[in-house]
């Protein structure tokens, strides 16, 4: 790759008619909970508002509008040259950009704060002032506030999902020039590509070189690529920003991490590649400070395995629970482990002492052969036990989201109404089935690639293809439409017929929390909704039509719960 001359935020400031703002303490310059509504972000957008963002007008600043949105994208900001201005303050935006062919998914379920976002905002240097939009509330605030000319140095994440919009913002910024930096799985997986689109490309965890590439973008010398390290989670790393709401929503719950890494290493998921296999643990007087300042009361514990798999992880997470128990403040919350943890009586009922009301847990599929193909040994281990362990769980109090996917080469079109009528009789409370996408960065992919099997392969459009609601490769046993079609069968009786209530009925008799049912009523509710938006676009994408057939009959006997 040739040479690159480095971003300057100052240079992207005189484009847009703005000059420096003064140095200022970085506490003031948090915006802390700006609840600004989609109204707010609509304002100014395509050019077509009042020419002022509220940031600009904060300032008394006045802009113009660089370019419509029509023009093509140059190859680079044209920001790039500096005069070097040391202590400038940057304005950053931290962008969540989202796939447009989900938008049922994003919205109607509870809007959960992307976290990664909340810890970069918390270890922006002071100095800088930092706003974060997500656009699971909407796509207008990304652009009117980036055609305002709000920002100096836009930061994307994305998940693979999101890699198409996430290049469409970049080129908006590059036609504003407005240097972008672009991190997070995706971009981690693809870095070539990504530079292709963005700036800078940071890869894997990046909390020790974010401050790093602030200042480098203040100082007109941001690089093409930063490459971060698996952080070691001592006394502050890890810590999220809790406060700092995205300026176009206001999320439902809050969300921590206590821990990184899985040592599963299951064949379809970066996690084990991106975040390493040993779990990392964060300090826990860390943890409880940070759990103690989150401002909602219902929290998701985003860990990649709570319990982990082994003796040594069972006996840290018991001693964090402890410790919340003892020092914590009241919060419900909900986290994600391995089923082995249905097997600790004593982790069970300290975690519902704690809060806990439900754990999502990866059952993937009832077939051994396609657990051993997937490399969840855990899972093959303990398939026999599902029954037993989801009790041990809900003895405790806490329900059980199953989450399920189809497409191993076992699977045929009637594994999901299969496996949706035998977790009734595991007697698993909220279940979620996806279609198995091969994403970028996993052992899987390279696989399917290297057998030819992947369709979807028209990048980066195609990227938004990558939403676990479409088949973006060809299996085994059926053909990809098929696949589709047995899935779309799920969610159109799930939409059309009811059954929410009796899950909760269930849950409740069987956890005896009122909690943990209301819990399970929300997901299961908020399921529903997805259905409902999420059926007629299968029908409106894949040309289906809703058939009768003995597995919608069986998928209806799940749905009634009939044993
Ligand atoms: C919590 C979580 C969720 C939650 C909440 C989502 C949310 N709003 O964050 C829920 C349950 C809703 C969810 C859903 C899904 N998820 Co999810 N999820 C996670 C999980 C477990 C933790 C994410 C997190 O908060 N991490 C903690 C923060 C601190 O880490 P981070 O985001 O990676 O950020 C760090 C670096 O990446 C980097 N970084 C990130 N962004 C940026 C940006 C810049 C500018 C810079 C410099 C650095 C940087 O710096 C950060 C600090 O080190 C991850 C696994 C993981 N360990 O990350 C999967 C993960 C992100 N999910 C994944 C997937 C696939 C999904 C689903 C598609 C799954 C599904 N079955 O439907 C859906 C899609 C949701 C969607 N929005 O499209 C994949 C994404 C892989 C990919 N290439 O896209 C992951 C990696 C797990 C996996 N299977 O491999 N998910
Ligand atoms: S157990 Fe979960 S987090 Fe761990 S590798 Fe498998 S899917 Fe990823």
């Amino acid at each position: 790759m040739g040479c690159r001359r480095a971003a300057n935020v100052a240079a992207s400031r005189q484009q847009h008619g703005i000059g420096p703002a003064p140095v200022r303490s970085g506490a003031g310059l948090f915006f802390g909970p700006a609840r600004r509504s989609n109204h707010d972000a609509s304002l100014g957008r395509h050019g077509s508002g009042s020419g002022r963002t509220h940031g600009a007008l904060a300032r008394g600043i006045s802009f113009h509008y660089a370019s419509g949105t029509e023009s093509a994208s140059p190859a680079r900001s044209p920001a790039l040259s500096p005069p070097v201005e040391k202590g400038i303050n940057v304005r950053i935006v931290l962008i969540n950009p989202v796939s447009r062919r989900t938008e049922g998914y994003h919205t109607i379920g509870s809007r959960i704060p992307q976290l990664g976002l909340q810890v970069l905002a918390e270890l922006v240097p002071d100095g800088h002032e930092v706003e974060i939009i997500d656009e699971i509330f909407g796509y207008d605030a990304t652009d009117a506030y980036i055609q305002a000319g709000r920002y100096d140095l836009v930061g994307l994440t994305a998940y693979t999902s999101g890699a198409t919009r996430a290049y469409e913002i970049g080129a908006m910024c590059r036609r504003q020039g407005i240097p972008i930096v672009m991190g997070g799985p995706h971009a981690s997986a693809v870095p070539d590509e990504v530079s292709q689109h963005a700036d800078a490309v940071a890869i894997g965890e990046c909390d020790d070189i974010w401050p790093t590439i602030v200042r480098d973008a203040a100082a007109g010398q941001l690089q093409e690529r930063y490459q971060g390290k698996l952080a070691q989670l001592t006394y502050g790393v890890g810590r999220a920003n809790q406060t700092l709401q995205p300026v176009n929503g206001t999320y439902d719950v809050s969300s921590i991490q206590t821990s990184r890494g899985c040592p599963v290493g299951c064949e379809y998921c970066s996690v084990t590649r991106f975040n390493g296999a040993p779990i990392r643990r964060r300090d826990i007087d860390d943890i409880i400070e940070e759990w103690n300042s989150t401002p909602k009361r219902f929290l998701f514990v985003v860990d990649d395995n709570f319990f982990g798999v082994g003796e040594k992880h069972a006996v840290w997470a018991k001693e964090l629970l402890r410790e919340i128990i003892k020092r914590g403040k009241k919060r419900l919350w909900f986290s994600q482990t391995t089923v082995n943890m249905g097997d600790d009586r004593e982790g069970l009922r300290l975690a519902y002492k704690a809060g806990c009301r439900g754990m999502l847990i990866g059952f993937e599929t009832l077939n051994a052969e396609s657990l051993k193909d997937y490399h969840k040994g855990i899972n093959h281990k303990n398939l026999d036990r599902y029954r037993e362990l989801v009790r041990g769980f809900q003895r405790a109090g806490i329900s059980v989201f199953g989450a399920f996917i189809i497409g191993a080469d076992q699977d045929t079109m009637d594994t999901v109404s299969t496996t949706a009528l035998e977790s009734v009789r595991l007697g698993i409370d909220t279940i979620q089935i996806t279609n198995l996408t091969p994403l970028p960065g996993t052992a899987m992919y390279d696989r399917y690639m290297a057998e030819g099997r992947i369709f979807a392969t028209n990048y980066p459009e195609d990227w938004e293809r990558y939403t676990f609601v479409e088949t973006v490769y060809k299996p085994q046993n059926l053909s990809a439409h098929q696949l589709d079609e047995a899935i779309y069968e799920l969610r159109h009786i799930a939409a059309n017929v009811p059954w929410v209530w009796k899950r909760t009925l269930r849950t409740l008799i069987r956890t005896r929390s009122l909690t943990s049912a209301l819990f399970i009523h929300g997901m299961n509710k908020g399921w529903k909704r997805l259905a409902k938006t999420q059926a007629p676009r299968d029908e409106a994408r894949f040309r289906l039509i809703p058939k009768e057939s003995h597995r919608t009959s069986r998928i209806r006997q799940a749905f009634s719960m009939a044993k």
